[in-house]
Parts: C-alpha cells; sequence; structure tokens
C-alpha cells in the first residue's frame, strides 16, 4: 500500500487556517459562523461577551502576552456543529473536529489507581488525554492529526519532578490505556509549551482518517528518549502527514535545537533557530520521501516560533528571513519551552489552505 491510498477523492471537504488579527478573527467568524471549527488566541484579555464569558468558538491561552497579535483561525467548507462532553469543547464538520480541555491543577496529589500519589501534572495530562481518546473513538474522528499542549510552569518542580516529565508520564499511560502507542504510524505531531499559569490546556485538531507519522533522522524519536529526560519519554511524533485527495496537509512538530537525544548550542538562540530550521528541513526531506508525490519545500509553510526570552526576537527573526521567503507567515509567541535549556521551538504547518473560503 502507498502512503496516498488514504486519498479521500471523493468529494473533499477542505481545510483552512490562517493567522489574523484579533477583529479581523471575529469579523470571520461572525460572517462565516457555518464553517468555522474555531479561533485559538494566546493571550487571556483578548474577547468577553457581555457577560464575560469566553464564547465558545475562541479558545484562550494564556500566555504572556508578549508576541504578535493574532489569533489562529481553522475553517472547512462543511457545515460545523457545536458540543461539549466532560471537560471538553469541540466543533466538528463531517471530517475534521477541533477540540479544546483546560483541567485546573490539583493541589493534591491524585491516587493513580495503583494505590500510588500521582504528582499533580501526570494525573491531569493523564485525565485530559484519556477524555480525548474516549471523544475521538465514539465520535468517529480516531485520526488525532495535531496536538498542543500548554503545562503551567512547564519548567517547575514539584513531587521531586519538573512538570513536563509529570506531564509526559500521564501523556503516556493513556496512549496505553488507548491502545495508541502500539502502531507508532499514528503517534501525532506535537507542540508542548508552558503556559504563565493556570490550567493545563490541551487543543487539537482530528480527523476520520489519520494521518501518517513522519520521523526525523537527525533525532532519535521522542518515544524513544533515554530515561535521562524523565521516567516516561514524550509521546509524540516529528510530523503528520495526510492525504485529504486535493489537500496534502503536513503538521511539522514543535522542533528544537535537539540532535540525537542532545540539546544543541546551549545558551546561543541564533544558532538554536539555525538547528531548529535544519532539523524542519530534514523532516520536509523524510516526507518528500516517503509520502509518495509530495514535494514541499520550506517555503510551503506557516511557521509559529515559540520564544523562551521575547528579547530574542529580532535574532531569531534575522535567521528565519536567511531562510524561509518573505511571504510565509511566522507568528512570534513568547512561551516557555519543555527543557530548560531551549530558548526556542518552531512548529510548521503546509498544505492547509489560506484566507477566506470560496
Ligand atoms: C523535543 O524535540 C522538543 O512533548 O509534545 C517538541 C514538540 C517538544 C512536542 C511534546 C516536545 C513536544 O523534544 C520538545
Amino acid at each position: 500500500m502507498t502512503l496516498s491510498a488514504n486519498a479521500l477523492l471523493t468529494d473533499p471537504e477542505a481545510l483552512y487556517f490562517s493567522y489574523a488579527p484579533p477583529g479581523e478573527a471575529v469579523l470571520q467568524s461572525l460572517s462565516r459562523p457555518k464553517g468555522l471549527l474555531g479561533i485559538i488566541t494566546f493571550r487571556t484579555d483578548f474577547f468577553r461577551d457581555k457577560d464575560g464569558a469566553t464564547p465558545d468558538r475562541i479558545l484562550q491561552i494564556p500566555l504572556s502576552g508578549r508576541g504578535d497579535d493574532l489569533c489562529e483561525v481553522w475553517k472547512t467548507t462543511q457545515p460545523v456543529v457545536a458540543g461539549t462532553v466532560g471537560d471538553i469543547s469541540y466543533r466538528c464538520s463531517r471530517d475534521f473536529l477541533l477540540g479544546s480541555i483546560a483541567l485546573t491543577v490539583a493541589d493534591v496529589p491524585a491516587d493513580n489507581h495503583h494505590g500510588l500519589i500521582s504528582p499533580p501534572l501526570q494525573s491531569v495530562a493523564e485525565r485530559a488525554y484519556r477524555q480525548i481518546f474516549s471523544l475521538l473513538d465514539h465520535h468517529g474522528y480516531p485520526g488525532l492529526l495535531r496536538i498542543w499542549n500548554f503545562v503551567p510552569n512547564i519548567n517547575g518542580v514539584s513531587h521531586g519532578l519538573e512538570h513536563y516529565r509529570q506531564f509526559n508520564m500521564g501523556r503516556q499511560e493513556a496512549f496505553l490505556a488507548h491502545s495508541r502507542l502500539p502502531s507508532k504510524q499514528n503517534i501525532p505531531a506535537a507542540s508542548a509549551l508552558g503556559s504563565v499559569d493556570g490550567p493545563l490546556i490541551v487543543y487539537f485538531l482530528a480527523a476520520r482518517h489519520n494521518s501518517v507519522a513522519i520521523e526525523n533522522p537527525r533525532q532519535i524519536s521522542a518515544y524513544h528518549y533515554p530515561r535521562e529526560y524523565g521516567p516516561s519519554s514524550p509521546t509524540f511524533s516529528r510530523a503528520g502527514w495526510i492525504d485529504l485527495g486535493q489537500q496534502k496537509i503536513l503538521f511539522i512538530s514543535g522542533t528544537a535545537s535537539i540532535i540525537g537525544h542532545q540539546t544543541r548550542h546551549e545558551g546561543d538562540v541564533a544558532a538554536q533557530t539555525r538547528e531548529s530550521m535544519a532539523n524542519i528541513a530534514a523532516v520536509i526531506a523524510e516526507t518528500n520521501r516517503v509520502a509518495a508525490g509530495s514535494f514541499y519545500d520550506l517555503n510551503d509553510f506557516s511557521y509559529k516560533v515559540y520564544l523562551r526570552q521575547f528579547t530574542d526576537l529580532p535574532v531569531v527573526r534575522a535567521e528565519l528571513d536567511l531562510l524561509v521567503t518573505p511571504e510565509a507567515p511566522v507568528f512570534y509567541l513568547q512561551a516557555d519551552i519543555c527543557r530548560a535549556d531551549l530558548l526556542v521551538e518552531i512548529e510548521a504547518t503546509a498544505g492547509v489552505l489560506h484566507g477566506g473560503m470560496a
């Protein structure tokens, strides 16, 4: 079977996304609510209804607010309906589902069913991912294409373990509990960042059909990282590729200055940026090798760049400008990165149609 046997050749549903200023994003959502999967904002003070609530079509990620004042807007060509199950809010169309979950991190550690006490981020991560997998399995969107994780105080330590490492334990347990680990093909592309405070927030894009996981020959698969990075390895792939017929989408995970399993260029944000982009180029080359008929290059992508120190922006932008066409959308945000020695993480997406819908 070639990978393009996945193609949904009949009556494809198109997926659109863009980065838009808040005013424009809200106008778009009001003028075309039928095909709106959702709007993601990366600050806390963005949008409230008259009663102070956030409308369900808008997800607010509490970052520091330093960064480009843009929203991520996801749309589709089929009608969208909204729903909630447990702690998840979602909007779905015939082929796609965009959902989010926010779980408060308990002060008191939870019992993890084995009579042991789990650190707090382990238990919320497991609960979040279990809810997500149940929703996807029961609603018929088993293909988890892309997932974004925002872990409060990600580099903080409690119960003797960094929050990101606690998170990895709970995430992996949920993957195991839902039998999603044996087939490495279906491990989703992901990003993992720190939020300023508050709940664990995860948002995700799922589909009726699975994407194909792509790994990076320059890096050890994250799910094979050695134990020096924590008791459980991180459960994500370097990229996910899906053939929707007319649209062939490549979701490249948050990518950092890691070779093998080791951080490179500690303290040098320019060199970390170049190494991250070399990793992205390697993932693209690997995709072009395994995904029949796909020929992506760096200029085809939209980028989201997370900076630990927002004052590094001019240096990082200068490096990206040398590598990527000025036409490529690049969205800069301040966020902590999952390893304390990483200064930058870059994610990239290609093949999602841009702008308004026909
Ligand atoms: C890395 O390659 C850098 O834990 O979901 C990037 C993307 C990173 C996703 C995750 C972590 C995650 O290990 C960190």
